[in-house]
Order: C-alpha cells, then sequence, then structure tokens
C-alpha cells in the first residue's frame, strides 16, 4: 500500500472532468486500496481519484467517528436529491480553509462497489455533503466555487504563499 500525493487548489489538474470505469481489475483494486490509505493518513473523511491524479470516476469515503466503515463508489450517480443542510467544509486539496456551504441534505446515489456489484445509497447530512462534495471533484469542481469570487481570490492567494514557503510550485 502506499500514500499517494494530493494535488492542491490551483493546480489546473483539479479541474479535469474524471472518465467512467470500464475494468473493475486488480490496478484498481490496488488505487481503492491506496486512496483508502491516503484518506485515513491524512484524517479526511473522502477522498476523489482526481485528488490522486487519476481521472476516473471513483472515490472513498468514511464519515464513522470509529474510521472503521470504509465505503467505495464507482461511476457514482446522483438519482435524488431533497432538503438543505449546511455545513463546514474543507478539502484536502485546498489546505487550511473551511467555509459554511449549504448542500441537499438528503440525496439517493447509485453506483458501483469495489468488486462491481450495484449499489444504491440513501445518505443524509454528512455523508450527503461528503457524497456530493466528492463527485464535485469527478467534475472538475471545488467546494470553493459556491463562495464569492473575493473569498476564492483570497484563499487563493493564501495557499499560493504557502506553497512559496514550502518551495512548492
Ligand atoms: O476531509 C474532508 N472533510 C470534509 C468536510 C466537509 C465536507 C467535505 C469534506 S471532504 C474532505 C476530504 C476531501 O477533500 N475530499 O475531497
Ligand atoms: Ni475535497
Amino acid at each position: 500500500m502506499s500514500i499517494l500525493t494530493i494535488l492542491e487548489f490551483p493546480d489546473e489538474r483539479l479541474r479535469k472532468i474524471a472518465k467512467p470505469i470500464k475494468d473493475i481489475d486488480s490496478s484498481l483494486q490496488t488505487l481503492i486500496d491506496d486512496m483508502l490509505e491516503t484518506m485515513y493518513h491524512t484524517g479526511g473523511i473522502g477522498l476523489a481519484a482526481t485528488q490522486v491524479n487519476v481521472h476516473l470516476r471513483l472515490l472513498v469515503i468514511d464519515t464513522s467517528e470509529e474510521k472503521n466503515a470504509p465505503l467505495c463508489l464507482i461511476n457514482p450517480e446522483i438519482i435524488s436529491k431533497d432538503g438543505e443542510f449546511e455545513y463546514k467544509e474543507g478539502c484536502l486539496s485546498v489546505p487550511e480553509s473551511y467555509e459554511k456551504i449549504i448542500r441537499p441534505g438528503h440525496i439517493i446515489v447509485k453506483g458501483l462497489d469495489r468488486n462491481g456489484k450495484e449499489i444504491e445509497i440513501e445518505a443524509n447530512d454528512l455523508l450527503s455533503t461528503c457524497i456530493q462534495h466528492e463527485i464535485d471533484h469527478l467534475n472538475g469542481k471545488l467546494f470553493i466555487d459556491y463562495l464569492s469570487q473575493l473569498k476564492r481570490q483570497r484563499i487563493k492567494t493564501k495557499i499560493e504563499k504557502m506553497h512559496r514557503l514550502e518551495g512548492k510550485a
């Protein structure tokens, strides 16, 4: 298993649209395991393949307290959404930035599990938010895109400064 490198805003690769997965093979199983390990290692509650520079429609999530309930979704599609839920979101690709975002609070999502079996998940509140946040990544979208241009610009300036200090980018 390995810890994967997470792309950080404003990296343009975070804007790529991920492609549907056709083959659920052993290299995909390895990617899923590495994404789960990376998510647990960083303390995140979700991770989309886009964030590790793999542009395939795959996400992993674990919103449980005990961090013992990994969820993997391949080719996820939201089939219904309603209600509202507000949560102060963060993102491993947008370090040290947290903002309240309102999203539908109840969704039904379908997709494939790690074995290629069709699954349907009904999600509320935090899990609903997290699934939508991850599917946004697969569509090249970040939670800060819901903020004002001014707030987004401030976050961009802050992160670019961090990257200069770290000697990245
Ligand atoms: O770890 C994460 N926490 C989080 C909090 C609120 C809403 C969404 C998330 S997902 C995030 C990890 C991440 O960046 N996934 O893409
Ligand atoms: Ni994120």
